[in-house]
């Protein structure tokens, strides 16, 4: 593991997952009892390619895991390789771990049911926030997983149900709610659109949180690319979103810090799945603290997908390339679907080599010391290696190897997740996206507010 991922600092680390085998074993077989299903891997037989990062702000330890499991078989010994191998991660930490919200990307839809009672059975009251997205891992696994987990020593968690999970620490509230899985076939895609986001806003609604709080959405669409009735599917998906936003004020955030009078979204990931609905989540925060503050970042290379020409779409995606959360000195930047694109243009339509630098480099500046300067956070900044886990989404399963390559020479073993997915161009080849938690210069403190 590349040293970079170190800092040494004080307070904030992202510690790789070298310690991943210490007594790993013995606490793994003592619950091979748990749910009913084939036994757990040995935990020697974790390789290299699973990984965790752990972050240490303040008391708070989270732990940004990617399991794939690598035993093949039947999807239910999958599912149990990759809870067995989280269960071990969270085992091994300092203090006690809950997990909150996990993404399970499955090969085939047929098979989320038999996941969702494995997990159901072993989470009990516990289930986070879960989203399964039908986007085939690119190593062939059935399924894989990137999980979150918090420390729970000094962190409530409120498990709110299968849509709604909260986490307070610190004078923090987050909020994690999804709109559950749109599967009305029969429906366009513009009506799918309109009810996820209605479902969603009504599930923040309901624990007192104004859309305006929302600063980090995903939204999983089956179909993409595809015409209904002589528009593109994701053309009505943004008509959907822009109407809805259209009623939300997301430039009245409390914590938002204006700089100008540009357009303000949350952060996004708009991105395909092989499934024919939709399925939408977001992340809110709340809080009262003075030292807290959120930045919606553009990049200077890119037109902000907002003011996208018409050609794209008729009503814009509406989202901010990044979102970042300054809480004291400590920074976390949420990066949005980065694609190959300069200005409102694919670059490189035939290399998946060449675009998936080119999103490196579009993720590079976007999130660099520099462009937070320019928006209005001097000392704010973060690096490539501050990533701390990221998701590399392949239109074509055999550039595979070719992304894989790119982003292990740019990354290192960063803790990541390949998964077989239409991009929302015809001629984009890889999306990719990612969370990076950095510090800022304490010199500047309390500038960004
Ligand atoms: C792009 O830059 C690539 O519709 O919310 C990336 C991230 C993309 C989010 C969205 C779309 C979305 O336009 C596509």
């Amino acid at each position: 593991m590349s040293a970079k991922l170190t800092q040494s600092s004080a307070g904030l680390q992202l510690e790789p997952d070298k310690s991943l085998l210490d007594g790993m074993d013995s606490r793994v077989r003592s619950h091979e009892a748990s749910p009913g299903a084939s036994s757990p891997r040995a935990a020697t037989e974790m390789r290299a390619g699973q990984h965790h990062t752990v972050i240490h702000s303040g008391d708070v330890i989270r732990l940004a895991i990617m399991v794939t499991p690598e035993g093949g078989g039947h999807v239910r010994d999958q599912a149990w390789e990759a809870l067995s191998m989280i269960r071990a991660i969270l085992r091994n930490q300092e203090q006690p771990m809950v997990m909150t919200m996990q993404t399970v990307f499955v090969a085939e839809a047929a098979d989320v049911a038999a996941i969702k009672r494995l997990f159901e059975a072993y989470f009990d009251e516990e289930m986070p926030l879960t989203l399964f997205v039908v986007q085939p891992p690119c190593d062939g696994a059935k399924m894989a997983v990137e999980a979150w987990a918090i420390s729970t020593d000094t962190v409530e968690v409120g498990f709110h149900g299968p849509h709604l999970l909260t986490v307070e620490h610190d004078g923090l509230r987050w909020i994690y709610a999804s709109a559950g899985a749109i599967h009305l076939a029969d429906r366009s895609a513009y009506e799918q659109s309109t009810e996820a986001f209605s479902k969603l806003g009504n599930t923040f609604k309901a624990v007192g949180v104004p859309f305006r709080d929302v600063s980090r959405l995903w939204l999983y669409q089956g179909g993409i690319t595809e015409e209904e009735g002589e528009i593109e599917r994701y053309r009505e998906l943004n008509r959907g979103r822009t109407e809805f936003f259209d009623q939300v004020d997301f430039s009245s955030s409390p914590l938002l810090h204006r700089n100008g009078d540009g357009e303000i979204y949350p952060a996004s990931t708009g991105i395909g799945t092989a499934e024919h609905g939709l399925v939408i989540a977001g992340l809110a925060i709340q809080t009262d603290r003075e030292d807290v503050g959120i930045l919606s970042l553009e990049n200077p290379q890119q037109m902000s997908a907002f003011d996208y020409p018409k050609e794209y779409s008729k009503k814009s995606p509406k989202f901010s390339r990044a979102t970042a959360i300054r809480m004291g000195r400590y920074l976390t930047t949420w990066v949005s679907g980065t694609a190959s694109i300069i200005n409102a243009e694919t670059i490189y339509p035939d290399s998946a080599e060449k675009q998936t630098e080119q999103t490196l480099d579009n993720i590079e500046n976007l999130i660099a010391a520099e462009n937070f300067e320019r928006q209005g956070w001097p000392g704010a900044g973060a690096r490539l290696q501050d990533l701390a886990k990221i998701r590399v989404y392949v239109k074509h399963p055999e550039d595979f190897e070719t992304c894989r390559a790119v982003c292990e020479r740019r990354l290192g073993q960063v803790p990541a997740v390949f998964a077989h997915a239409d991009v929302c161009r015809p001629d984009l080849l890889v999306e990719i996206e990612g969370v990076a938690f950095s510090e800022i210069s304490p010199e500047v403190e309390g500038t960004p507010a």
